[in-house]
């Protein structure tokens, strides 16, 4: 306020006196001059103040909050056209082409659909010597090139899995991904390589992961979710000495202990039904072999030991048969070994030969073919067997380095049914493969994915979406396919 009356007061002084002789001489000032100067007095008078209110310059203030997303702006020009895609499948052969016989008169000729008799025009018997009564010669078919269609072509229009498309990094040491859904709910469960822990997210509206659960498992390696009845659980294999491998139930809201599996040093479960009867196999992956848990009603009891140590187990069933593969280490001998279900007990079915420790083993079934797919540690490549009916063969051969594991997924989405197949290599870019029923009729290499040191992956599917999750030593990158 002093500020305002030491700045106000001279202002006021100036003022008086610059007007000074207009008051002194009144009567030369009439009534509209004396208005006009009072009323500029009041003006300067309440710049004067106004101006002598203004402070310094204040500190700027926050930023804002950021105002609504705007509208979507308009759609983009039209890509440009893609690449020609593989010639398709050869046609089935049609029926056996009948030439039409054609009258004295007709000519043989096709109208674009099909061969037809046609009568000579004015033109042609003018052409011709004798029109009445000539008979054309009928040309022979391999100088009449049928009416024919390009093959149709397939287009294998592969969804890929790329870096832009990128929708979430989860930080964690994993060492074994899954997916699952109970209901509509979709769940990640990761087994944590340092921790003690095995972590369960769950996908949420906003299509992220979010931390859901963590369960206290040590040594947690593969795991498998399974379903007995209406109950949902999943056992995780525990790499430990000294603890079991436990068994989870879903009890509507979390999930909680349900029992443990009496294992030293379990590598991998893998749950299988055979009738009404509900079994975990167990991958041990020292010692003397691994075990068969039977469900007996309330829980799982040990039901078959066998001679094989293994890191990975895997069933499938082929002409109404249950079998069992299981890889172990390279000291047993480089094979993948078949167990089959003799009706009461699992037996040696078959020891097939991997040249190289194998160290994962992936069944699956495309088109009524039946595939084992191993992954192999030491060698440059893993290989793809194929079921020929009474053996696996070799049909395949991929390239990898220290590959873990082989995931698949049948995706029966966009009209038509695919299956990928990818290699969790761990020493190189991991691959994705698919089905190429049309032209190959091979696995045909889809991507690279760019990832180093793969622990796992997993594809899933929400909606008509195919997801891909890639677990490296220190994060996990979930993948839109595309
Ligand atoms: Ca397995």
């Amino acid at each position: 306020m002093a500020h305002v009356l030491t700045l106000f007061f001279p202002i006021v002084f100036v003022l008086t006196i610059s007007f000074a002789p207009s008051v002194v001489t009144r009567r030369q000032c009439p009534k509209a001059c004396r208005t006009f100067i009072s009323s500029e007095v009041e003006e300067k008078v309440s710049r004067a103040v106004r101006n002598s209110g203004k402070g310094t310059r204040g500190p700027r203030g926050k930023q804002g909050l950021q105002g609504p997303i705007g509208p979507q702006g308009l759609s983009g020009p039209l890509g440009e056209t893609g690449p020609i895609g593989p010639q398709g499948p050869r046609g089935e052969s049609g029926p056996a082409l009948s030439l039409p016989k054609c009258e004295p008169g007709e000519y043989l000729t096709s109208d674009g659909k099909q061969l037809i008799c046609a009568k000579f025009g004015e033109e042609v018997c003018k052409a011709v010597a004798k029109c009445e009564g000539y008979q054309v010669p009928t040309p022979s078919l391999s100088s009449t090139p049928a009416p024919t269609r390009p093959p149709v072509k397939e287009y294998v229009n592969m969804t890929q899995f790329m870096k832009k498309y990128m929708i979430q990094t989860l930080y964690m040491d994993a060492w074994d991904l899954g997916t699952f859904s109970i209901g509509e709910q979709l769940f990640l469960g990761v087994s944590q390589l340092g921790g003690k822990s095995f972590v369960i997210y769950k996908w949420d509206e906003e299509h992220r992961f979010r931390s859901f659960q963590v369960l206290k498992v040590p040594f947690a390696r593969k795991w498998q979710k399974f379903v007995v009845g209406e109950d949902v659980y999943f056992a995780v294999a525990s790499n430990s000495r000294s603890h079991d491998s436990p068994v989870f139930k879903w009890n509507g809201d979390m999930f909680v202990p349900f029992q443990t599996l009496p294992t030293v040093k379990a590598f991998d479960i893998e749950p299988f039904k055979i009738g009404e009867d509900t079994y975990l196999a167990v991958a041990i992956y020292y010692g003397r072999g691994s075990h068969i848990f039977k469900w007996d009603g309330e829980r799982f009891v040990k039901f078959q030991d066998i001679a094989a140590v293994g890191a990975d187990v895997e069933h499938f069933r082929m002409n109404g048969s249950t079998y069992l593969a299981i890889t172990g280490p390279f000291s047993r001998g480089a094979y993948a070994l078949i167990y089959k279900w003799s009706g009461t007990r699992f037996e040696v079915f078959h020891r097939l030969p991997t040249g190289e420790r194998a160290y994962g083993v992936k069944a699956l079934s495309v088109d009524g073919i039946h595939f084992l797919a191993v992954a192999r540690w030491k060698a440059e490549s893993s290989l793809i067997f194929r079921w020929n009916g009474t053996q696996f063969k070799l049909f395949q051969e991929v390239p990898s380095r220290r590959a873990r594991d082989w995931i698949t997924i049948t995706s029966p989405f966009m009209s038509s049914e695919k299956t990928y197949l990818a290699i969790v290599s761990s020493d190189r870019s991991p691959s994705i493969f698919a089905w190429d029923r049309y032209y190959s009729k091979k696995f045909a290499k889809v991507q690279d994915i760019p990832s180093e040191r793969t622990r796992d992956m997993v594809f899933f599917n929400m909606g008509e979406t195919v997801y891909l999750a890639v677990a490296s030593h220190r994060s996990t990158d979930i993948y839109q396919g595309s």
